[in-house]
């Protein structure tokens, strides 16, 4: 019975408690020049991490906190480091998909405040990690794909539990809320591909409530 829906994507899948699909949500193509708007302001830069690392990963922010990293530590802050002005506005576009997406998965109420957006290029990759530093818990985290596809990693609320992987495709939402807010998760070094939309890269955006 089940094969016979095995070409079929559905409109939304509950991958697991708290963490929900919605695959080729996203127009990726309207929101790339959104993103290039962004990083014409506040440029994608590697960070560094605490423990002295600079990131593979390349990153902006937009809206009115950015996510930031270096020797003190994580915060989120209104000034982008880098141009010491405050973070390009958040595209209403932007807003709009995060609160739709958002709602499909049962978080009606509440919008971001914050907008992370991730550049990968060929082997760039994210470590397992749980995102803790926003103070707003109660709204989810709502994550978009785009370009070159990606093996995500999804562990539990342990570093040491069993992890499992999937696909990230362009235009993949995921609405990650309640119970799965903190859970472990991170990216496989990214494949060398093309995408027509990106080239090389992946981008990913990930929207949420820092405050
Ligand atoms: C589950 N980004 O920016 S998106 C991140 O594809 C991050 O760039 C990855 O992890 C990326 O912090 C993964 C999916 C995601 C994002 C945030 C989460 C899953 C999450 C926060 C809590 C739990
Ligand atoms: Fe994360």
């Amino acid at each position: 019975m089940r094969d016979l829906f095995a070409d079929i994507r559905p409109q939304l899948e509950w991958l697991q408690d708290g963490v929900a699909l919605l695959p080729g949500f996203a127009n990726t193509a309207s929101l790339m020049p959104l993103i290039e708007r962004v990083a014409a302001d506040a440029p994608f830069r590697h960070l560094i991490t605490p423990g002295g690392h600079r990131m593979s990963v390349a990153m902006t922010n937009c809206g009115d906190y950015g996510w930031c990293s270096d020797a003190s530590g994580y915060r989120y802050d209104h000034i982008d480091p880098e141009t010491n002005k405050p973070w390009p506005k958040m595209p209403d576009r932007f807003r709009a998909l995060a609160t739709a997406a958002a709602a499909k998965a049962g978080f009606p109420d509440g919008a971001p405040d914050a907008c992370l957006i991730n550049r990968y290029a060929p082997k760039a990759s994210l470590s397992l990690h749980q995102d803790r530093d926003e103070q707003d818990m109660r709204w989810p985290i709502v994550s978009v794909s785009l370009g070159v596809s990606a093996t995500f990693l999804l562990g539990g609320l342990r570093r040491s539990d069993p992890t499992r992987s999937l696909t990230l495709y362009d235009g993949d939402v995921l609405i990650w809320g309640g119970p799965a807010r903190g859970v472990f998760h991170g990216i496989r070094r990214i494949a060398a591909a093309s995408h027509p939309l990106t080239g090389e890269y992946r981008f990913n955006i990930t929207f949420r409530r820092a405050t």
